[in-house]
Parts: C-alpha cells; structure tokens; sequence
C-alpha cells in the first residue's frame, strides 16, 4: 500500500481550556500548549487535534464560534496561533483544527444580520420553521428556537445558541470554503470535522444525520479547498455505518481521510435511548464490532483508532479499572487498540491514565449538557442521586478537567483558580510521576507510537482475529510479507488464558507488554488480569 503521511501519524488531542494555563486567569491557553510541545514530542506523537480556540462566547466550549478567523483573547491572538505551528513545525509535528460548519453561535455576524428578517442575505443561511415540528436537541428540549420578532423558529441541533447553518445555501458554502482556505494557507495540516454527517440534513423530511447531499457537499468542499493539498481530514460521524465508512475514505471519492464511527463506544448503552441509559457492556460484542470495522477497512478506506475524546468519559474508568488495575488496565486498552490498523488518537491525560472526576456536586459539572440534564431530570422526577451518577459515568466533564501536570497546587495547571475543578487524585496521578518512573502508563503509549513507527506491519499489515470464542480475551494478528505482530489482551481483572494457535509462541519477540514475563507452557498462554502484550515475528 502506498502511504499517506497520516497513515502512520499518531495524533494527540488537546482541549486548549484545560490543557496549561499559562498566565494565571485559570483558563488554559496557546502559550501554555508551546510551552508543552516538548513534553508531546517526547511521547512521540506527530499531530496535533486542536479543539475550537475561535472567537466564541463558549457556550459549549468554543463550539459556538462566533468569527471564525479570529482567535478567542482567552487562548491568546492569532499570532499566538501562529507562533504554536510554527513551534510544532519546529519539532516535527503538525496541527489539525477543529472545523465545526454545523452552526455557528447565535453571536456569529451572519445570525445576528439573519435577525432582521427576510431581507438580510443571511436570512437564507439558516434554517427557518414557521411552527416547532418537533425535532428534539441533542442537549435536550427542542430543536427549535422561537424568535417572536420574526414570528417563526430557527433549527438548533445543538444548544440554542449554536443555530445550524443552512447548507442548501451555496453562498454560505462558499463563504466555508474561504474560510477553511484561509487556515489551510496558516499552515494547518487538516480538519477534525465536527458532526459533519448533519449537514445534509432535511429538517422537515426528519432527517439529520446521513442527508441526501452529504457525499455531494463532502466532495464540492474537498474540491474546493483541500483536495490536492495533501491534508488529513477526519469526519466526526455518529452516524457511520461500515457502507457509508467506504463512502467517506474510499481515496477515488476524493471525500476525508478518515471517520470516526462511534459503534464500539456505544455498547454499554441501551440501543435506541439516551446514552445515559446504561448497560453492561458485552464484551464478545466489543471484539466482534472492533473485527467488523477492522476487517471492511483491510483493503480501501481507513480507520481511526480512539477510546476518549472531550465529549466521552475516561477510558480507564469506562471500561478499564480504575481502582487496583488502573495502570494495568490503562496499557492494556491502550495496546488493544494501537495494535489495530488505523490512525491513532490519544485524548490528553489517557497518556497518564487520567480518570473520570466523580465530582459530587452537581454546581461542579459545567458542561451545558449536564447542566441541561440536571434541569430536565431533576423536573422530571428523577432521584437525585441517580442523576449523579449518570454524570459520574457518562458525563463530558469527566473528560475535561485540568491536566494533571504535577503535584503541586491544581495540578501544576494553572498559578491561578482553574476554571473547572482539578481532579483531587493528582498527587498520584500527574505527568511529572509518570516520567519518573519507568513503568508508568505514558512509557507503554511511548512504545506503542514507537512501534508503529518501526513495523511498517502495524501501520499497513492485514488484521486478523484469532481465539475469537475466547470469552476473556482479545486477539489478533496483523501481518505482512515479512512479519507478524500478535496482540493479546485480557479485558478482565481475573486470569485467562488463550489455547489456540499459540504453538509458534517461541518464535515471537516482546514489543510491548504490561506484565513482566510472557508464561507460556504446552501450547497455553496464561494472562494476569489485565495482562495485555504486542509480540512480533521475523517471517523467514
Ligand atoms: O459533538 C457531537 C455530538 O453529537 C456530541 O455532542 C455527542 O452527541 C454528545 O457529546 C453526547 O453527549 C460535537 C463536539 O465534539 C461536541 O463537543 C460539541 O458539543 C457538539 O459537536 C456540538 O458542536
Ligand atoms: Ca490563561
């Protein structure tokens, strides 16, 4: 396979609001993030995912961008901005931005000229209803927002302050398209596509995600601005399914990169309610959605590979352990899924083994969403307890506190207040423990970006699952011409053991392991719990 730049790129996410605070105001900030591009470098990662650092009245966090070529003043300036690529530059690591085109904030010039009605030319660039015809916001309530000026409703998927642009609308398309033209021109190497399956939707035909024109607006956008630019562009798609994955990152469609599908991250929800309304999570499903995806993407198409992002809560304490296991289990998901084929994104903190924050009050949880539940639940009847730990499990706070740098006051973070409350288990969880010792967490996400860097195998090798009836473990192989990597993960905090096709074991060397000796004995191999391993072979 011919390889593209971000086919053996790891990328690194920050959330600039809570990454490093740099002057003291509590609120993380692009100095802060210069002044850690070392430490990224000496993980090894070679992108950076921005998430929104535009001028925005931060409703939801800078995804209600209010000028989309001005930077918000609590990240900094836009010559800020700039000094950041060119210090990533400086150490071999690019950056991709945030590109959110669902909607703009209701501060955004365009909404506030729409205001005026009919006549204003941005009038048409948003999406109008003469009645609420009963779409629900993904924050809760209505999907509609009734402005009694104008005697008619405008469409927000998101919170009423984010109103979804109108990509009917070719002049607003263009308008994109300029501005995504101007940061490709600063020097960015991509866009992370915020819901970009929604902006085919047919309101009043109840479609939203997967419209009609998506594929057709993906590809005049791609002709448009970055097509021949060599670029990565990764789509946000709730809605992927393994027929439209092909769609999106077949390279003849000339559409985005890759997609992050989110099927393997909702199993331990009910299927077809809330994703606070849980399950426990079926882990022979997990393996066979993650082969599914593996497999449709063997050939054509790409993958990307994640277990955490701002919006979904900690990995470790999803679906790891984080109590006794929690730096066993951390490297074992983490080499669960690095093995796999597909571009790597590590979610700041995951590096550390960062945990959800299992605040207790509801005051401590800002994100619009959980406050909108607390409001809905609470008047809805609902225990108060039960809400609680909805947040502690499911909550998108869990995700955005302060990153642990230290263990001195807030974490190293900030010399001021932060913004949001640091989790109170820093004193042991914090990047300047980690470093120090040898066997912490980041030193097995080192190995693995390191790995990938040297075995073509992991970046380009065929996946295949093995041991797939093991009801404990997860296993597969990828292998090429020359070799073969093997990964095996016991997911449980009990001992397993993998019996098939284990008899060359001998011949396999360790690349990354979580345990200290490979126990292999008459064709078994006997796991720890939480016993994860990266193994590799030299075909002869
Ligand atoms: O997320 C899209 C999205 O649908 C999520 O809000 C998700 O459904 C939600 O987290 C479930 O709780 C993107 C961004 O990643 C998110 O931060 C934004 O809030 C959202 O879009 C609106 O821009
Ligand atoms: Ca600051």
């Amino acid at each position: 396979m011919e390889g593209k730049w971000w086919h053996s790129s790891v990328v690194y996410q920050v959330y600039p609001k809570s990454f490093q605070d740099s002057n003291g105001d509590g609120i993380g900030d692009i100095e802060g993030i210069i002044a850690r591009v070392p430490y990224l470098k000496q993980l090894g990662i070679d992108v950076i995912w921005l998430n929104p650092v535009f001028q925005s009245p931060d409703v939801d966090n800078g995804y209600d961008i209010s000028d989309y070529y001005e930077v918000n003043p609590q990240y900094g300036s836009l010559a800020d901005v700039e000094r950041l690529f060119e210090v990533c530059r400086s150490h071999g690591i690019k950056v991709i931005m945030d590109l959110v085109v669902n909607h703009v904030s209701d501060q955004h010039a365009w909404f506030q000229d729409a205001l005026k009605g009919e006549e204003s030319p941005y009038f048409d660039y948003f999406i109008w209803s003469k009645e609420d015809t009963g779409l629900k916001s993904v924050f809760g309530g209505s999907a509609w927002e009734y402005v009694p000026s104008l005697d008619l409703y405008y469409l927000h998927n998101f919170a009423v302050e984010q109103p979804d642009l109108n990509w009917e609308n070719e002049s607003m398309r263009q308008a994109i398209y300029d501005m995504m033209n101007f940061w490709i021109d600063k020097g960015i190497a991509g866009f992370r596509m915020d819901v970009i399956d929604l902006i085919g939707k047919q309101p009043f035909e109840g479609i939203m995600e997967n419209g009609p024109k998506l594929h057709d607006y993906l590809q005049e956008m791609s002709a448009a601005t970055f097509k021949d630019k060599d670029l990565l562009t990764v789509g946000e798609t709730w809605g992927a399914t393994l027929d439209n994955a092909l769609l999106y990152s077949d390279p003849e469609r000339h559409e985005l990169s890759m997609i992050f599908q989110f099927e393997q991250i909702g199993l331990d929800e009910v299927p077809g309610k809330s994703k606070w309304d849980l399950r426990t999570l079926n882990f022979m499903q997990l393996k066979s959605v993650f082969s599914k995806w593996q497999y449709a993407l063997n050939d054509n198409g790409w993958n990307s590979l994640f277990w955490n992002n701002h919006d979904l809560p900690r990995i470790v304490s999803r679906w790891g352990n984080d109590g006794e296991y929690r730096e066993k289990s951390a490297k074992m998901l983490a080499i669960l899924l690095h093995g796999m084929k597909g571009t790597p994104y590590i979610y700041q903190g995951e590096e550390i083994g960062m945990t959800n924050a299992y605040f207790d009050d509801f005051d401590d949880y800002l994100d619009i969403e959980a406050q909108n539940l607390i409001k809905e639940r609470l008047a809805n009847g609902y225990d108060k307890e039960a809400v609680l730990k909805s947040l502690q499990t499911k909550g998108r706070d869990n995700a955005r506190t302060p990153m642990q740098w230290n263990d001195g006051a807030y974490a190293g973070f900030t010399e001021g207040t932060p913004w949001m409350k640091v989790n109170p288990n820093y004193k042991v969880i914090n990047v300047a423990s980690a470093l120090e010792d040898s066997n912490s967490v980041f030193y097995t996400y080192q190995q693995l970006i390191e790995a990938r860097k040297n075995h073509r195998v992991i970046r380009f090798g065929k996946f295949n699952e093995i041991d797939k009836e093991n009801p404990h473990v997860f296993a597969y192989t990828r292998s090429d011409a020359s070799e073969e990597v093997l990964v095996v993960c016991n997911f449980f905090n009990h001992k397993a053991r993998v019996t098939t096709q284990m008899d060359d074991l001998a011949d396999y060397e360790v690349i990354v392991h979580n345990d200290v000796e490979v126990k292999f004995e008459k064709d078994e191999l006997f796991l720890e719990p939480y016993e994860a391993m990266m193994l590799i072979k030299y075909k002869k």
